[in-house]
C-alpha cells in the first residue's frame, strides 16, 4: 500500500502497539485515510518498552493474540504457555508485515497536543518533533501500563552505578554478573525479574514494601498437536473468551468458599496452585472477591505456602501479605519465593523503614552499598498515558483538567467523553481491559469503534460526543460495582494509590467483559444512545 503523506487525516490513532495496529487495519479496510503515531522507535507499544529480564505475558499465549483472522490464528504457533517478550514483539511485527501497517505509521514521534477544532469538528495534533496534523476522528492506544512511575528519591540523581526502570530497559545485554544489585518492587515485574538477576548477579538486595501473594506459573513448551487443536477449537474457544468476566475461556467454581470444609478448600486451592493459570486461584470459588471472609481462607493458603517454601522463618514473615487476594492484579511467577532460599538474596522491607535517600553507592537509610538499581515500581496507570498528551475539547477544557476536578473521572464506557466530540480512547479509564485478558478488550473496543465511525459516515453524522447524562450514569455504575467488591479496599495502581497526589479511584470496569461487551452493543444498536450527534448538513444536535 502507497503511505499516506498528506497532514489530513479522516482519523488519527496515538500509539502503535496491539490495539493501534489493529485500529489501524480495520479503518483502513474500511477506506479512510489514517495516520499512526509511535512515540517509541518501533512498534509494539508494551512489548516494545519491556525487555526486562524474565518478562512474560501472564495471561496464556493462546488467549493473548489476535482472534479477527482465522488465517493468522493458522499461521502463527507459540512455543509455549506464557509467551516471553521477544516471542511476542516478534508475533506483533509478523502482524504488522502481514498486513501492511508499517507504511502508515510514523515511529518516534509522540503527540503532545491534541485539541478539538469547533469550527471545523477537526482534530488538530501536534508531535514532539514539530509535525502538525488534522484528522476528523482522533483515537488513543497508548496503553493502559506505559508511562513508567519512577519513584522520586532524595539524591537519586547522585547514584553513580546503573539505574533502570523495567518499563524502559536498555535494548543492549545487561550484564549482572559480578554486580551488587538492588531490586524495588516486589510486583508481577519484580517476581519476575528478581528470580533470573539472582541467578546471574554477586549479590541481589529486594527492597519490599508490599509483599505479594505468588503461584506458580508452571510454564511448559507447547506441542505441535496441542496448537492444531486448539485452532481447530478456536471458534468456540473465542466465544468463551468474549462472553467471559476476565477475557480468557474459564470461569470461577459456581459455590461459596464458605460453603466447603477446611479439608475440602485446601483440596480445591492446592489444586489451583498446581494448575498455574493466572486466575486458577481466585476461580476456586465464586465470592473470594467479594467476601472477606471467603477471602481470608485464601490468604491462609497462600501464608502457608509461603512458610513452606521460605526455609527462613524470619525471611517467611518478612514475605507474608495481608491485603485482600485479587485486589491487586493477582501475580504468577517461576520461582520468586524459591530465590528467597538462595545466599545472595537478602530481603530488605521498606514498609518499616521506607526508602529515604539514594547516594552515590547505594541506597538508603540503613546503607546498601550497590552497584546497580533495578526499580520495578509500576506504571501511572491508565490515566497517566492520556495525561501526557494535552488532549482538549470543545470548551477548551483539558482531559485533565476535567477529571481533576472534584477528583472525578468521569467517560461513558471507558470510550468516550462528554466535551471531547469524535474521540475514542481504546481500553480506557474506566473500561474492564485491565482486569484480565487485554486482547479481548482490545479487539472488542477497536471493532465498537470502527463501527461507530462507519455509522457516523454512512448517517452523515459530522461529530458524536457522550452526553453527561450518559457520562454520568456510566460512571455511577462503574463506581456501584467497583464499591460491591473488595477492591477499593486495597492501595493499588488499580486506584490510583500508587502515585503520588493521584486521586484515589478505581480505574477498571469490573463487570467482566462479557455483561460490558452486551452493555455497549446494546447501545449501538439503539442508534448510539448516550451519544449526541452533529450532521454534516445542519449543524444541529439532537
Ligand atoms: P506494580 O504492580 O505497580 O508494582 C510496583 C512495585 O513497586 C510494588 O511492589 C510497589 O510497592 C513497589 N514500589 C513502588 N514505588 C515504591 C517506592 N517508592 N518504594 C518502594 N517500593 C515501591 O507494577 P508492576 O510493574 O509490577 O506490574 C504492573 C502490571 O504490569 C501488572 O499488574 C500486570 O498487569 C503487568 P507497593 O505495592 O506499592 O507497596
Amino acid at each position: 500500500k502507497q503511505a499516506n503523506r498528506g497532514t489530513n487525516f479522516d482519523a488519527i490513532v496515538a500509539g502503535a502497539g496491539f490495539s493501534g495496529l489493529y485500529m489501524l487495519h480495520r479503518l483502513r479496510e474500511a477506506g479512510l485515510s489514517v495516520r499512526v503515531f509511535e512515540a517509541g522507535d518501533d512498534i509494539g507499544g508494551t512489548w516494545y518498552w519491556n525487555r526486562y529480564p524474565g518478562v512474560r505475558c501472564d495471561i496464556e499465549s493462546i488467549y493473548y493474540n489476535y482472534t479477527f483472522s482465522e488465517e493468522l490464528l493458522h499461521e502463527w504457533t507459540w512455543s509455549s504457555r506464557y509467551a516471553d517478550q521477544p516471542e511476542i514483539l516478534r508475533y506483533i511485527n509478523y502482524v504488522a508485515d502481514k498486513f501492511d501497517l508499517r507504511c502508515d505509521i510514523e515511529l518516534g514521534t509522540k503527540i503532545i497536543a491534541a485539541h478539538y477544532d469547533n469550527q471545523t469538528h477537526r482534530w488538530n495534533i501536534q508531535t514532539s518533533n514539530g509535525m502538525q496534523a488534522s484528522a476528523k476522528y482522533f483515537i488513543t492506544a497508548v496503553g493502559c501500563l506505559s508511562v513508567p512511575n519512577m519513584p522520586k528519591f532524595k539524591g537519586i540523581d547522585t547514584f553513580q552505578g546503573e539505574m533502570y526502570h523495567t518499563g524502559r530497559w536498555p535494548h543492549e545485554k545487561v550484564s549482572f554478573a559480578g554486580k551488587r544489585v538492588g531490586v524495588i518492587g516486589t510486583s508481577s515485574t519484580g517476581s519476575q525479574c528478581i528470580p533470573i538477576i539472582a541467578q546471574e548477579a554477586k549479590h541481589l538486595t529486594i527492597f519490599q514494601r508490599t509483599p505479594q501473594y505468588s503461584a506458580p506459573a508452571k510454564n511448559h513448551p507447547y506441542n505441535r498437536e496441542f496448537m492444531r487443536k486448539t485452532v481447530e477449537n478456536y471458534e468456540e474457544i473465542k466465544e468463551r473468551m468474549r462472553d467471559s468476566m476476565h477475557g480468557v475461556p474459564f470461569h470461577a467454581r459456581d459455590q461459596s468458599a464458605l460453603q466447603d470444609s477446611p479439608e475440602v478448600r485446601e483440596l480445591v486451592y492446592e489444586a489451583a496452585w498446581e494448575d498455574g493459570r493466572l486466575l486458577s486461584m481466585l476461580y476456586s470459588y465464586n465470592d473470594l472477591l467479594v467476601e472477606a471472609k471467603a477471602n481470608e481462607t485464601i490468604t491462609d493458603f497462600f501464608r502457608c505456602k509461603i512458610r513452606q517454601i521460605v526455609r527462613d522463618p524470619e525471611v517467611a514473615t518478612k514475605l507474608m501479605p495481608s491485603f485482600y487476594y485479587a485486589t491487586k492484579r493477582p501475580v504468577i511467577d517461576n520461582n520468586y519465593f524459591e530465590t528467597f532460599n538462595r545466599d545472595n538474596v537478602s530481603l530488605v522491607d521498606v514498609r518499616s523503614a521506607p526508602i529515604e535517600e539514594i547516594t552515590s553507592t547505594g541506597t538508603v537509610e540503613a546503607m546498601y552499598d550497590l552497584d546497580m538499581i533495578v526499580c520495578a515500581t509500576g506504571f501511572d496507570a491508565m490515566t497517566g498515558p492520556l495525561f501526557k498528551m494535552d488532549i482538549r475539547g470543545k470548551s477548551g477544557i483539558s482531559l485533565k483538567e476535567k477529571w481533576e476536578e472534584g477528583a472525578r473521572l468521569r467517560t461513558y464506557l471507558g470510550i468516550a467523553v462528554a466535551d471531547f466530540p469524535n474521540l475514542f480512547m481504546i481500553t480506557g479509564p474506566q473500561s474492564p481491559s485491565v482486569i484480565g485478558n487485554m486482547l479481548v478488550s482490545i479487539e472488542q473496543h477497536v471493532e465498537w469503534i470502527s463501527d461507530c465511525i462507519e455509522y457516523l459516515r454512512s448517517n452523515e453524522i459530522e461529530a458524536l460526543e457522550a452526553t453527561v447524562e450518559a457520562e454520568e450514569g456510566w460512571s455511577k455504575h462503574f463506581q456501584e460495582i467497583a464499591n460491591s467488591t473488595l477492591v477499593t479496599k486495597t492501595n493499588s495502581w488499580y486506584m490510583g494509590t500508587n502515585i503520588v497526589g493521584k486521586p484515589r479511584g478505581f480505574l477498571a470496569y469490573l463487570g467482566g467483559v462479557g455483561n460490558y461487551r452486551q452493555i455497549c452493543d446494546r447501545i449501538a444498536a439503539k442508534d448510539y444512545e448516550g451519544f449526541s450527534v452533529i450532521s454534516t448538513n445542519e449543524e444541529k444536535i439532537y
